[in-house]
């Protein structure tokens, strides 16, 4: 039965599948609550609550019997880096230039427990995509997938990094497959390469220095030392995957709609910076960037502008000052002081 499930999902359009037990991840309990006593959630305090499910995937859903986790690949074409040395262009992390990954995983999570169901009348099951109380990585890494690297995140031998993560609880007795162990050796490639040194140890992370938090999930200003750390990355971070020698053997992306938007691969920032709402909703419209609003975008885009030292933008950014968001009209502020100042270093 495992293998002809697998079978389907690879036709339905994943990347790879495992199995693994609700009871697999039975340190990711403590661990998990740890990093939320120390408070590196920051302000997503949806992670403080549920943590007893979260924790534990076998108290989610009692009557589950086994975790199908399923990868999807959006191995980007480009470059992910090359974006990050052009301060008058946006960085959008590539998991977000064109549509939203919820909707595609989830509706084919469906599909594939749909035609579980039909093979396996009885059988019930639960999908769940990044937003359920679910730990997908540590599930995945118990379900064969791949091991956290020690940027925490899930990679492959065969994957490489750039994969989503989706799980089908179901009733069904499937044969766990054997976790993944840790090969990432001697390697620091990805801990030396986030600018922003969010990673209190190997395997640990402190989401309130990460910029993937910074710029999605931290509303209001952003504390102004680390301003100066986010260069021109507007949305979401690639960094510390891209550092990783595994990504050489990374499988290519199958689903078309994570390809790059030509107007979302080297935005630039002067006219991002001058969305309203409606605009700001027409270009996002079924894309994850959507989520943010136009007011934290907006916020994301000053702090680049303010970093990118090109008094080009000045009229822009002084035009914001008045923005009736006070993190907009925060932001824009102090991209204006910065760019004057750095007017000033110039001798101009
Ligand atoms: C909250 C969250 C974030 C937060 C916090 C990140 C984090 N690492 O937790 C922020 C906003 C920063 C974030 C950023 C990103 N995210 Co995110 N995020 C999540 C979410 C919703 C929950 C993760 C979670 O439970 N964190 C809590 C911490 C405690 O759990 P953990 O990271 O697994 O922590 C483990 C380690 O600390 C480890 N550990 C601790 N000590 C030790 C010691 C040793 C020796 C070892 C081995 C391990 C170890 O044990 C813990 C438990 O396993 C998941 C979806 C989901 N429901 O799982 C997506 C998810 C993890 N994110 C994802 C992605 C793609 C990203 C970004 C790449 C997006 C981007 N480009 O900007 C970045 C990557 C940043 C990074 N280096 O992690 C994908 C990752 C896919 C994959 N292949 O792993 C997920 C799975 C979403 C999905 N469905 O695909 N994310
Ligand atoms: S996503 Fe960027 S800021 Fe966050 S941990 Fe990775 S490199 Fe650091
Ligand atoms: S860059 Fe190195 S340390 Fe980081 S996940 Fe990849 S192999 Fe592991």
């Amino acid at each position: 039965m495992k293998e002809a499930i697998r079978a389907f999902a690879l036709e339905a359009g994943f990347s790879a599948m495992g199995v693994c037990r609700p009871d697999a991840i039975p340190e990711a309990k403590e661990r998990l609550a740890r990093f939320v006593a120390e408070g590196r959630h920051g302000q997503m305090g949806w992670m403080a609550e549920r943590l007893n499910w979260r924790g534990d995937p076998a108290a989610l859903w009692p009557e589950a019997r086994s975790v199908i986790m399923l990868a999807e690949a959006y191995t980007p074409d480009q470059d992910p880096m090359e974006i990050v040395g052009r301060p008058d262009r946006g960085a959008i992390s590539v998991y977000a230039r064109n549509r939203d990954y919820h909707d595609i995983v989830k509706k084919r999570l469906k599909t594939v427990g749909r035609w579980l169901i039909e093979q396996a009348p009885g059988a019930q099951i639960k999908v769940f995509v990044d937003t359920a109380p679910v730990m997908e990585k540590p599930l995945g890494q118990a379900a064969g997938l791949g091991w956290q690297g020690k940027h925490t995140n899930l990679l492959g031998r065969e994957l490489g990094s750039w994969f989503f993560l989706g799980a089908i609880f179901t009733t069904l007795e499937l044969e766990p497959d054997k976790a993944e162990i840790s090969h990432c050796g001697t390697c620091t490639s990805c801990l030396d390469a986030c600018p922003t040194n969010a990673f209190p140890a190997p395997y640990q992370i402190d989401a309130r220095r990460c910029i993937s938090y910074l710029t999605i999930e931290h509303h209001g200003p952003v504390d102004p030392a680390l301003r100066p750390l986010l260069g021109n990355r507007i949305y979401g971070c690639d960094d510390c995957l891209a550092a990783c020698p595994w990504n050489k053997f990374a499988v290519a992306a199958r689903e078309i709609r994570y390809a790059a938007r030509e107007e979302l691969l080297e935005p630039h920032l002067s006219d991002l910076a001058r969305l309203d709402d409606a605009g700001f909703r027409a270009l996002f419209s079924g894309s994850p960037i959507k989520r943010i609003g136009r007011n934290r975008f907006v916020r994301n885009v000053l702090y680049a502008i303010g970093n990118s030292g090109d008094l080009a933008f000045l009229e822009t950014v002084l035009s914001l000052r008045s923005d009736p968001d006070p993190a907009v009209s925060n932001a824009a502020e102090w991209a204006a002081i910065r760019l004057q100042s750095a007017k000033g270093t110039d001798g101009a």
